[in-house]
């Protein structure tokens, strides 16, 4: 099968998404306060910088979206996802319970601790039992996430729920001149494409061509809800949105084209913000942008060049303070550059070969060889500066690399894209992008980093490796 043939048939996977999609057209504009629309929500909080102590237990839930049938998921202390975290710099003292029948695992992703803490594959939380890392959190503040990361599991329980949202923060935004109200001008927001059957309930059953293209829905859900509209005030508000879906890729717009102006990627701020029109989401993708609200109609938030779906309505709510009104200048510290003198290059090729076309083993690979857990694919010295060239076969994937950031060095033999400038963990190669990151965070045999497609469907197939620093 061609390249082509793939494109097409994720363009067509697109449409029937459309199709079925709440927003078939541009949704009325609608005054939140007379919208018959539910509000949107975003998850609770957990504040943990008091305490230094993290809870979360993952447990059984019911799910009901637009007021159909109740759906069993999974989630963090409630029915489906968890919990925004918030933390700073320090130790945090973790304490992850697994009420569900299965094992799981909670992959810090963005967190940049050891192996021991990673929440891999090798770190499963049996049933009824309890993990308790005890970490040091030290980085730049970022908008990171958390979610299960059971080999072959993993895009079932994080589909059912299992995942939610960090915030590692300095407590210096205010001062950086940005907006810092949670769920008033700060907004979360949980990007996840589900499969809505006929009566109303979310169904995960991936067939053969699932599998290949990973698994798409025909709605959006943002933080969990369906056809929920998101209030703002007239002025400046963030956005912070993860790609928590399981395989689609987002090309984010407003309808009505005004800018979005990136000031942070996966792992925290750009020097100042970088204003585009749109931008690209791959699965495991966080992105920051400042959004103006102060002048016209309240905008959509679609997806797609062609055929654009809805995938989040605003409205303008006056009774909300509009705290930031101009932009900020510049935030973040200026991004290292990591050229060293010894820098190791090595080349990984995301396989999907015939194998992986008709079902079977043996397609999803990483350089030939799909992922076992008993196998260390690479060694890496702590410390040490590495070139990967990371290629695609067959369609673009979702790239991630535990326990480091890196910057991405070319695409295609060309300067990144814009919504690659910056620190990232997480990058969607189309052909071939060159990454390069220092690795200080250690990792044993027992306790290994991942590197694999964030197609989960994929990733559970077997494109990923495992890898030790020291
Ligand atoms: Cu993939």
């Amino acid at each position: 099968m061609k390249r082509r043939h793939f494109l097409k048939s994720t363009a067509a996977a697109l449409v029937a998404a459309q199709t079925g999609s709440i927003f078939g057209g541009r949704p009325a504009h609608a005054d939140a306060g007379s919208s018959s629309r539910p509000r949107l929500k975003m998850p609770p909080l957990l504040d943990t910088r008091e305490t230094g102590r993290l809870s979360l237990s993952a447990r059984a839930g019911a799910l009901s979206l637009a007021g159909g049938p109740a759906t069993a998921t999974t989630g963090f202390s409630q029915d489906y996802l968890g919990p925004t975290i918030i933390m700073q710099n320090g130790s945090l003292a973790a304490n992850v319970e697994n009420t569900l029948d299965e094992a799981i695992s909670v992959h810090w992703h963005g967190l940049l601790v050891p192996g021991e803490h990673d929440g891999g594959p090798h770190l499963p939380i049996s049933p009824g039992q309890s993990w308790t890392p005890d970490m040091s959190i030290a980085q730049q503040p970022a908008t990171a996430w958390y979610h299960s990361h059971i080999h072959g599991r993993t895009a079932e329980q994080v589909y059912s729920g299992l995942a939610g949202v960090i915030h590692v923060t300095d407590g210096h935004d205010a001062e950086r001149g940005l907006p810092v109200d949670y769920g008033v001008d700060d907004l979360t927001l949980v990007l996840q494409d589900r499969r809505i059957s006929p009566s109303g309930q979310m169904v995960y059953d991936p067939s053969m061509m699932d599998v290949m293209h990973g698994f798409m829905g025909n709605r959006m859900l943002v933080n969990g809800q369906v056809g929920a509209v998101a209030a703002v005030p007239a002025g400046i508000v963030r956005l912070r949105l993860l790609n928590g879906s399981n395989a689609r890729s987002y090309r984010l717009a407003f309808d009505d084209g005004r800018p979005m102006h990136m000031i942070a990627t996966d792992g925290g701020f750009l020097p100042g913000s970088v204003t585009l029109d749109g931008l690209t989401l791959s699965p495991g993708e966080r992105v920051e942008i400042l959004v103006d609200f102060a002048t016209g109609a309240a905008p959509v938030l679609r997806s797609g060049f062609e055929q654009p779906f809805g995938v989040l309505e605003f409205a303008i709510d006056d009774t909300l303070p509009a705290r930031i009104t101009s932009h900020p200048e510049g935030f973040g510290p200026e991004l290292e550059v990591l050229t060293g003198t010894q820098v190791r290059t090595r080349t990984l090729s995301l396989d999907m070969g015939m194998g992986g076309m008709m079902g079977g083993a043996g397609g999803f690979a990483i350089n030939q060889r799909p992922f076992a857990m008993d196998r260390i694919d690479l060694e890496v010295e702590l410390g040490s500066v590495e070139k990967w060239v990371v290629s695609s076969t067959m369609i673009a994937h979702p790239f991630h690399v535990h326990g480091a950031l890196f910057r991405v060095v070319s695409e295609n033999g060309s300067p990144p894209r814009p919504e690659n400038l910056g620190w990232k963990d997480t990058v969607l190669v189309r052909d071939q992008a060159e990454i390069i990151m220092r690795f200080d965070q250690p990792a044993s045999r027992d306790k290994p980093f991942m590197y694999h497609c964030h197609i989960l469907e994929h990733e559970d197939a077997g494109m990923m490796g495992q890898f030790t620093v020291s």
